[in-house]
């Protein structure tokens, strides 16, 4: 693991907040084991291994029913790990994964019969190396047949030169941790008006309300991204989504405890109706429905 970058929590605390029966965790990893899934020889960072069985562990622990796992950057467009901890949780996870340009229908049908639903495009120039957009569109192309979303992650300085294309693609688009906005400047700024707006534009559009231990500048109980997330689950209520985003990759801050962020869901949806939406029903329906 990168001598800078912080493991994950290895105690997380026990939750006051009780999620509704059935709740997803919609976005998590897994990483290696090194050893079994070694990552991919591109990678911007080297995770500490987060295996599938700490992973479910947690999900019990947290009091969650289901994941949807992202792949991530360090394992490139390998997604073995993330297919074998599919597997492994059956009808319990579903899966978004990276693929090049080059993957074929067979290739894409194996990964759907495993659970993967989406494909993600990152746009996050400290992660990867860019890819065209001609490429990205030529994936889209390819998915388009198996009813596959795309989930996308960029930061908010690059939201406007990328809204023509983002808007170009086709279908659902869910946008992780909420467009990653600079937290500093305030829910009133511009740039999360921005954000607002293209949501309310493209009924299509979904986003992550996750992410804290990342957004904040103040650190734990994160009362600086309170506004945005709250702000987000009150104008979309049918199109957020919440994920712990475990084991929290490129931390440097603090070790975030995945209890804390999961008393941070009532901070965001006050309402039951509002966390049976972001917990349960938006989830199911993006990624549970055949
Ligand atoms: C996340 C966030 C990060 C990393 C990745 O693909 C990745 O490596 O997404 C990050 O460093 O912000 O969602 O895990």
């Amino acid at each position: 693991m990168d001598p800078d970058y912080l493991p994950f929590h290895p105690n997380p605390s026990q939750p006051a907040f009780v999620p509704p029966a059935g709740a997803v965790d919609a976005h998590c990893h897994v990483f290696g084991p090194a050893d079994r899934f070694p990552y991919a020889p591109e990678r911007k960072y080297t995770p500490c291994d987060a295996p599938k069985d700490t992973l479910f562990a947690l999900r019990d622990h947290l009091g969650f029913a289901r994941n949807v796992i992202v792949q991530a950057s360090c394992h490139g467009r390998d997604n073995r790990a993330l297919v074998d901890a599919l597997r492994s949780a059956g009808d319990l996870a579903r899966g978004v994964a990276v693929v090049g340009p080059d993957i074929s229908a067979e290739e894409l049908q194996a990964m759907d019969a495993a659970g993967v639903r989406a494909v993600r495009f990152n746009f996050v120039k400290r992660l990867v190396d860019a890819t065209p957009k001609s490429v990205f569109t030529g994936i889209a192309e390819k998915i388009a047949p198996l009813g596959w979303h795309i989930v996308v992650y960029f930061e908010a300085a690059d939201l406007a030169e990328l809204t023509p294309f983002l808007t170009s693609l086709p279908g659902t688009i869910v946008i992780d941790h909420m467009g990653r906005p600079d937290t500093a400047k305030g829910v009133d700024h511009p740039d999360f008006d921005r954000f607002m707006t293209l949501l309310a534009d493209h009924p299509r559009f979904w986003t992550k309300v996750s992410c804290p231990e990342r957004l904040t500048i103040d650190g734990p109980p994160y009362d600086d991204v309170v506004p945005f997330g709250r702000t987000l689950v009150e104008a979309f209520p049918d199109r957020v989504l919440w994920g712990t985003d475990w084991p929290h990759p490129n931390m440097k801050s603090h070790i975030p405890d995945d209890g804390a962020l999961v008393d941070f869901i009532p901070r965001i949806a006050p309402e039951a109706a509002q966390r049976q939406a972001l917990l349960v029903d938006n989830p199911m329906r993006l990624y549970w429905s055949e």
